[in-house]
């Protein structure tokens, strides 16, 4: 029998993740660290509580899709995929490396659990509008996942897409978008001005769930009222995240955007994030439940049973 992951168990899988990412990072000497780690809870609570997904069967027609839109913050996704079983963990030590599955950008022919390949911004969204609604057109039950960085929502296509997934009632596609207020090289504030984006995704047709992306509990909740509310409207959950959140000098510090750290960093960053378990009897029940971060009242699990963890 599957069982829920409870509240703090997910905290710890995102903990586990985190240090995952920055081991590959370090290891590789090149990768993207801070986007990496703003997304950290979204693509945990997917895949170790929200999609429906086959390790064993990554290619399983009736599984539930993710797209990284954001494609170089892959080592996210990897380390999700080698948690989850889809190949061994041994294998994230070869990230970036000449022939490894798990390139600097994902690549759906080399890496099992990669639905779409990804790394050019702004198409994910697209990419994701048109397997919604081949679910929809097939009368399948798949849901669609997709991560959009903030910065990427500069680019034209992302509005195109998101026209098309309210014209067709794409009310099995969420999109999140990991809204950190910064970019390559600079905040999003000054590169591109976004203006009021929960109000744009809201009059593009989207219903809006606005958390801090960073706060599990929360995260929990939207993805429950996202799965919770068939209206024909597709579901936004925008996360206010923390660019390198969990390592101190990578938080909020541009220059984390794409370099490695160096030995004395590493080993600072595993201190730092080895500190932020929490223990498993502070939360109790399954996630959703009122917890330490500030899960929302009535969030509790719905009882899908999606993660086999
Ligand atoms: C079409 C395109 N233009 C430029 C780039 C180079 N690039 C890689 S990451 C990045 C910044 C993305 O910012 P954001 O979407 O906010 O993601 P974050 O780094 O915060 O995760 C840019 C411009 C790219 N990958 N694709
Ligand atoms: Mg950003």
């Amino acid at each position: 029998m599957e069982q829920p992951l409870s509240l703090a168990q997910l905290q710890n899988t995102c903990v586990d993740l985190r240090k995952e990412i920055v081991t590959m990072i370090y290891q590789a000497q090149s990768g993207h660290p801070g986007g990496s780690l703003s997304v950290a809870e979204f693509v945990t609570a997917c895949y170790f509580r929200e999609m429906r997904v086959d390790p064993q069967n990554p290619r399983w027609e009736d599984r539930d899709r993710f797209i990284l839109s954001k494609g170089h913050v892959c080592p996210a996704q990897y380390a999700a995929l080698a948690m989850r079983g889809y190949f061994d963990r041994s294998q994230l030590a070869t990230l970036r490396r000449e022939g490894s599955i798990l390139q600097g950008h994902p690549d759906m022919n080399k890496c099992p659990g990669i639905d779409i390949s990804t790394g050019s911004l702004g198409q994910g969204l697209a990419c994701g509008v048109g397997m919604a609604l081949a679910a929809k057109l097939d009368g399948k039950s798949f849901r669609v996942f997709v991560a959009l960085g903030d910065g990427e929502c500069d680019e034209g296509e992302i509005w195109e897409a998101c026209h098309t997934a309210a014209k067709y009632r794409l009310d099995n596609l969420v999109v999140f978008v990991d809204y950190n207020n910064l970019q390559l090289d600079g905040a999003c504030d000054e590169v591109m001005p976004l203006g009021d984006l929960g109000q744009k995704f809201r009059e593009f047709g989207m219903d809006v769930y606005e958390i801090d992306g960073n706060q599990m509990g929360q995260m929990v909740a939207a993805l429950d009222l996202a799965r919770a509310v068939r209206n024909g409207k597709p579901k936004c959950i925008l996360g206010r995240t923390v660019k390198g959140k969990g390592v101190s000098y990578m938080e909020n510090a541009c220059e984390w955007h794409g370099i490695a750290p160096n030995e004395e960093q590493y080993r600072q960053a595993m201190e730092e994030l080895d500190r932020q378990y929490v223990p498993e009897a502070e939360t109790q029940g399954n996630a959703g439940q009122p917890g330490k971060d500030g899960a929302p009242a009535g969030g509790g699990y719905a009882g899908k049973g999606g993660a086999a963890v």
